[in-house]
């Protein structure tokens, strides 16, 4: 009876947020005490008065509770190893299967400058997500249990990506990504009709090399046009072809160091909206960030964590990309390699586990359109699959952001 009424008041909550925000003058207007102005592609009011709460959806329960009675040996350390145990469904082979949230592995790692082995990263990320349910899945600080909520979240196993040649393999990644986007979402009824939520399913990948992005943008793009990018790294990913190795062919021009330059050229990237954060690569000069400012980013660099704090990072990412619909790209190497060693280019004087996710929660309300951890190499990580639950950690904190923000 309790939950009952407080499901009641909840609603009438949400219906009396929305009255009293249709009534404000329709550009600038005061909700929940915080001021917003309209622009026209988007509508935070709608956003806002929102509660994610109310939607009566999806599996409502755990996919699996260990210890609790189960027929057969499914506990979080047995059985098949899916993402945080998350039912494996084959999203990419049969176009009926429905989800909200999908994680799908990119099994690609032939554009790597330095070590190679992240086509081994959505295994490793997998194995280090197994541990995410053992208490059920409740994240505290974002006060959400991701698993439990309307959405229905499936691990579609990996892309069928080929090693022996680039082109195709960033082709068959493309489409592979476009069939999870163009279908129906699972809880698309009881979302409120023509939202972006009701249209598209939100898809998390697992790289990969970060040479990956380049065609999850040419598909986010095909259903959102352009969008903000917010990209941890420690290095920039916007280098000409010719300043990273990149101009001996056609086909050397496109690596994990230059897929942002290409993505830039192709405009999948909203201009002047985008930042990256965690960046101190050595560069071939300061020309560089002359460049990386043409291809349409900001720069907040590692360091910058000393003076301003987590939250400094996170107010000024949310200055940058603003209202827009918002790409999340994580190259795992944004962490400093003592907390994730199993990476492509590691650069010391990055961040800490917590400091990144930190970072991560302070974002919560922009709207992710989908996002990505890249450059997972687990061969390289200690006994302790330090950089795999780190990568496996951050998805956590993704999910539950999504969540809590459908896109209205
Ligand atoms: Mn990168």
């Amino acid at each position: 009876m309790l939950c009952n009424l407080g499901t009641l008041a909840a609603t009438l909550l949400v219906f009396v947020s929305a009255f009293t925000a249709t009534q404000a003058s329709p550009t600038q207007f005061i909700l929940n005490g915080k001021e917003f102005s309209k622009t026209k592609q988007n509508d935070p009011v709608a956003a806002d008065a929102f509660d994610y709460r109310s939607i009566k959806a999806g599996p409502q329960v755990a996919p699996l509770f260990p210890g609790d009675g189960e027929k057969q040996a499914d506990s979080v350390f047995s059985g098949i190893t899916t993402f945080a145990t998350l039912p494996y469904e084959k999203c990419l082979s049969n176009k009926d299967v429905s989800f909200d949230i999908a994680i799908v592995g990119l099994p690609f790692d032939t554009a790597t400058s330095y070590r190679p082995g992240a086509r081994f990263g959505p295994g490793g990320i997998r194995q280090g997500s197994k541990r995410l349910l053992l208490y059920g899945g409740y994240n505290v600080p974002l006060s959400v249990n991701a698993f439990t909520s309307w959405a229905t979240i499936v691990d579609c196993g990996d892309v069928a990506v080929t090693s022996y040649d680039n082109a195709l393999a960033i082709k068959q990644m493309e489409d592979g990504h476009k069939s999870l986007l163009h279908r129906p979402p699972a809880a698309a009824s009881a979302l409120p009709p023509n939202s972006l939520a009701a249209q598209f399913p939100r898809v998390i990948s697992l790289g990969g090399d970060h040479t990956v992005v380049l065609p999850i943008l040419r598909s986010i793009a095909s259903a959102y046009g352009p969008v903000s990018v917010i990209h941890f790294d420690s290095h920039l990913d916007t280098w000409e072809p010719k300043v990273f190795g990149g101009e001996k062919s056609t086909q050397a021009a496109y690596n994990h160091g230059t897929y942002f330059y290409h993505a830039h050229k192709e405009g999948l990237i909203k201009e002047g909206a985008s930042i990256h954060a965690g960046i101190r690569t050595t560069l071939s000069g300061p020309g560089d960030y002359d460049n990386d400012a043409l291809c349409g980013f900001q720069i907040i660099e590692a360091r910058d964590i000393d003076e301003i704090g987590p939250l400094g990072i996170a107010k000024k990412i949310k200055q940058v990309v603003g209202d827009n619909l918002v790409y999340l790209s994580i190259d795992i190497d944004s962490l400093d390699p003592a907390f994730a060693p199993a990476t492509g280019t590691p650069e010391t004087g990055g961040w800490s586990t917590r400091e990144l996710r930190n970072i991560l929660r302070h974002l919560d309300g922009l709207r992710f359109v989908g996002a990505d951890v890249v450059e997972v190499a687990p061969a390289y990580d200690t006994n302790a699959e330090l950089t795999t639950m780190a990568a496996a950690d951050i998805i956590f904190e993704i999910l539950g952001m999504m969540v809590k923000h459908p896109l209205v």
